[in-house]
């Protein structure tokens, strides 16, 4: 019978064996009325643990002496008790219980062990990002992964939905978008209305803040298939791998502000809103007689502050409806109110396409070193900057790249073995005291340029696992050993 400590994951702070067992039985929650969606996702979990017996009380209930998303568990012969600093605590302690009640029916056991649990997360952000635009998932699909998702502690689902030739939300007002690109083709499929408004649903009833992202102003080159009016008048061909809306053009301000306004109606009441921003490459502004007009008019240096100024623009648009945005961090300093999510970029050196194995393979370790670099100097700056941000270091978060050579993937691609994305520290190094608070937490990427969608379960786990850990316990607490044992006995 492996121990209650070795059953679960996030480990929690702290963790006392009181003496006796309570035996598997039947279980019903009882709770006040403000946690009647806490008492129903614990009734909900007896019946698919399918407990029988005389049913004993698992009591919820709120004590704002605790943490905010902390939790009390007590396990004692006489039933359960849950106590949250907050309705999330009391959902996370719901979630513990879960791991508990099928560790001890996995090992045929007649009983819990009776312990307390006094548990609170160390960061606050700790989010996941599913990339739905390059392969589509279904609703329910995209629901599954919000379960697993909400049953390791995370609070946050950032949703990749727009990238170069698809866009997946069911606008009305620029229908136009959801028609396959015209001499592109793509992988079908978008959230209609409701589906967008179940999901949302689904993911608040499991403490899950959903993140939409819209990509801007890179990523893009199907836009210009449908409205070619967008891209930037510079005679040159639209590039199929990378190409940026015309920033010089007053349209495509128009033509993106009246998208997040669409937006903000087809998701109503979210928090967030994330802008893209990355990987936007200067060269079609360059040479574009709109942009450079407009860096003279506006009294600006180069396209980069051009850029700047453009998604400044659309930020504070964001703003008005009340609502924080995220960037892709870049360099530039931004107004603090807008939240910077550092991974670190890439060098794309068309040399890793060329060469013998071995030479792109030391380039790639090249690579490694040098994105550290950079998500170094773009986390320091955002801290000095005073800017709140989100640590997504691609080397240690990027789920995509290969736990193991033998998995398809890209050639630039490092790799990220269970172990080092568990080292991954979202604190980034040298991060003062006074700056602590500034690091909200940490994300997961899975980009699925390469995964369709029967593959987003298995490019999650196990690595998934070990980032909740990192989000969740305290450094001090983490141990590689200890976390391998009780993995084993979350298989998915
Ligand atoms: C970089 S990280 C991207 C994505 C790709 C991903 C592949 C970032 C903001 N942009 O567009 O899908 O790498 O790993």
């Amino acid at each position: 019978m492996p121990k209650p400590q070795d059953l679960l994951i996030p480990r929690p702070r702290k963790i006392e064996l009181t003496g006796g067992t309570m035996p598997l039985t039947a279980l019903h929650a009882e709770a006040p009325e403000p946690l009647a969606t806490e008492m129903r996702a614990a009734d909900t979990l007896f019946r698919q643990t399918r407990l029988f017996g005389e049913a004993l009380p698992c009591r919820l209930s709120l004590d704002v002496e605790l943490p905010a998303e902390g939790y009390e568990l007590v396990i004692a012969a006489d039933g359960v008790r849950i106590t949250g600093g907050d309705r999330a605590g009391v959902f996370y302690g719901i979630q513990t219980l879960r791991q508990l009640l099928e560790g001890a029916q996995n090992a045929r056991r007649g009983e819990l062990v009776a312990l307390r649990i006094v548990d609170a997360p160390e960061f606050h952000w700790r989010s996941c990002m599913l990339d739905s635009a390059r392969h589509f998932q279904s609703a329910a699909q995209v629901r599954e992964v919000i379960e697993v998702l909400a049953r390791y502690k995370f609070n946050r689902f950032h949703w990749h939905l727009v990238d170069h030739f698809s866009w997946r939300i069911g606008f009305n007002r620029h229908a136009e978008m959801l028609e396959p690109f015209p001499g592109h083709a793509r992988s079908t499929g978008y959230y209609t209305p409701e589906e967008i408004r179940d999901i949302l649903a689904y993911a608040a009833e499991r403490h899950i803040e959903v993140i939409p992202e819209l990509e801007m102003p890179g990523h893009s080159s199907g836009v210009f298939a449908i409205h070619p009016e967008l891209a930037c008048p510079d005679g040159t061909p639209i590039d199929v791998t990378r190409c940026e809306y015309c920033i010089g053009n007053p349209a495509s301000r128009r033509f993106l502000g009246e998208i997040i306004d669409e937006t903000m109606e087809l998701f109503p009441g979210i928090r967030h809103l994330h802008l893209g921003g990355d990987e936007a490459s200067p060269r079609h502004w360059r040479q574009c007689p709109v942009c450079r007009n407009a860096i003279r008019d506006l009294g600006l240096n180069d396209e980069r502050d051009l850029e700047h100024h453009f998604m400044t623009d659309l930020a504070r648009r964001v703003l008005d409806h009340g609502v924080r945005p995220i960037l892709w961090s870049s360099l530039r300093a931004y107004d603090p109110r807008i939240i910077m999510q550092c991974w670190g970029g890439r060098p794309l050196d068309p040399e890793l396409n060329r060469g013998s194995l071995a030479g792109r393979r030391s380039m790639v370790r090249c690579q490694t070193a040098w994105i550290g670099a950079v998500a170094a100097a773009q986390m320091e700056l955002a801290l000095m900057r005073g800017a709140d941000l989100i640590n997504s270091r691609h080397d240690y978060t990027y789920l995509d790249y290969p736990m193991r050579r033998s998995e398809p993937h890209s050639l630039w691609m490092p790799d990220l073995t269970l172990e080092r994305v568990y080292q991954f520290d979202p604190l980034p190094e040298e991060t003062s005291a006074g700056r602590r608070r500034q690091v909200l937490g940490a994300e997961a990427c899975l980009w699925t340029e390469l995964i369709t969608p029967d593959r987003v379960m298995e490019k999650l786990f196990p690595r998934l696992l070990a980032f909740c850990e990192t989000v969740w316990t305290p450094g001090e607490l983490r141990d590689w050993t200890d976390f391998r044992r009780r993995a084993r006995h979350h298989r998915h």
